[in-house]
């Protein structure tokens, strides 16, 4: 695997050999309703390749033991391997050390952990938090609460009739008071992708801290805390390729040094006295308990994975297919295209809605072709309350993914139309 553009049997070319690819993964085998798999949920969770499978059942074979703990072999193994998934990780992107890298349960608990951590710590009654309307949940209730709790302002950037963050707005928006600025890198209904730089500049200028939401941008572009110079990343393992059960928090040094601990117990500290606690090193502050190792050793793989085929590569991948998917979707009648629909500003998902069929009725049907898609409001539901939409319909893409999904998905609507009559 790497990232050369290759010629594929049928004569196309594409970024990603996803003939090999799909090799990798066994779920893409079977059948679902006695047809060929269509997975376009991959927003969602992301499937995962032989790799991951093997390099955790590896450890559970091989090289099992609590980490931190034992001074035999198979805990010095497994703390060993653990380690080396957190300097992965770093790598992937771009951190300056693996002790900035803290393992959390998904994305979602990291947001958590900063609310509770960061939020609870420094920000003040009046303060204000700056996040986005096309926010996931994630990135949204855990600051709604926070502010409720200590009286802060919670503003939102607005979006543009086009899906785009309406950054006109932002020099109005960002104030003194502004102490915390948190959104998403790309939107996981629009596909929107945002530069996070002039955002994370101005933010820098008002003294604000930044939050970037990396969910929907780490398993599918290059991304690089360095170059982006944000404060924080948060993302999830299983949309990458990896486990459940493992996410990331990134942040600069000084700031999680700063940071009071999140949740207490054994791993997170230094030392224990009558007299109270004294707090383990960054990251091991905020990782309390016996962590996923196993799981983030799967995430490891995960990452030589993606690093193997590039992640230039990936997103090229994806570009090429979002911009088919975009081009083929609209031209089904009745259905309308949400967000940009320029593939240059737009991950790899395609949110549409149908002429009245509604998206949960469509992902049954589609389903009974092979096709899965995500029908709702994507924990998006903020965003669903400014278009005035109760739910879409959504595919999302991946390395597996081929054209000929794309082709299916769209016969499956034509076919959706032709059983509802619609
Ligand atoms: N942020 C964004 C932008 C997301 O898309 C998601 C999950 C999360 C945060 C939360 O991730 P978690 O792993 O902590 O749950 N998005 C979706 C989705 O679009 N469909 O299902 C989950």
């Amino acid at each position: 695997m790497n990232d050369e553009r290759r010629t594929v049997a049928h004569g196309q070319v594409e970024s990603l050999d996803t003939r090999h690819i799909r090799a990798d993964f066994p779920i893409l085998a079977q059948q679902v309703n006695g047809k060929r798999v269509v997975f376009l949920d991959s927003a969602a969770s992301s499937q995962k390749p032989i790799q991951v499978l093997q390099a955790m059942d590896d450890v559970y074979r091989c090289a099992y033991a609590n980490v931190h703990r034992g001074v035999y072999a198979f805990s010095e193994a497994a703390t060993a391997r653990y380690d080396q998934a957190r300097e992965k990780v770093a790598r992937f992107i771009g951190a300056p050390s693996a002790e900035q890298i803290v393992f959390t349960r998904n994305a979602t608990e990291a947001l958590n952990l900063l609310a509770y951590s960061y939020g609870r710590h420094f920000l003040r009654p009046g303060d204000e938090i700056l996040i986005t309307e096309l926010e996931h949940h994630a990135n949204f209730v855990p600051w709604q609460v926070l502010a409720q709790e200590r009286g802060l302002t919670l503003r939102f950037i607005p979006i543009t009739p086009e899906g785009q963050l309406d950054l006109d707005q932002l020099d109005e928006l960002l104030t003194p008071r502004t102490k915390l600025v948190s959104f998403a890198h790309v939107s996981n209904v629009l596909g929107t992708i945002t530069d996070p730089r002039p955002i994370i500049q101005r933010a820098r200028a008002v003294g604000a801290a930044v939050i970037v939401d990396g969910s929907q941008s780490v398993p599918h572009m290059p991304v690089n805390v360095s170059q982006m110079d944000c404060d924080f990343l948060v993302f999830s393992g299983h949309k990458m390729l990896g486990p459940t059960g493992i996410g990331v928090l990134y942040g600069k040094r000084e700031l999680l040094e700063a940071m009071p601990p999140f949740l207490t117990g054994g791993d997170m500290i230094s030392a224990v006295g009558f007299d109270g606690p004294r707090w383990n090193e960054v990251p091991l502050k905020f990782e309390a308990g016996t962590p996923a190792f196993v799981e983030a050793i799967g995430l490891g793989a995960a990452v030589d994975y993606l690093s193997a085929l590039g992640m230039e590569a990936v997103r090229t991948h994806e570009r090429e297919i979002t911009a088919y998917a975009l081009e083929r979707v609209s031209e089904v009648p009745g259905a309308k295209i949400i967000g940009p629909t320029d593939p240059q500003i737009r991950g790899g998902v395609v949110t549409f809605t149908l002429d009245r069929i509604h998206p949960h009725d469509l992902a049954s049907l589609l389903d009974g072709e092979g096709v899965a898609i995500r029908a709702g409001h994507h924990c998006a539901q903020p965003l669903h309350i400014r278009l005035g939409l109760n739910a879409t319909a959504r595919a999302s893409f991946y390395i597996y993914n081929e054209r000929r999904d794309v082709d299916a998905l769209i016969e499956a609507l034509y076919k959706a139309k032709s059983v509802l009559k619609r």
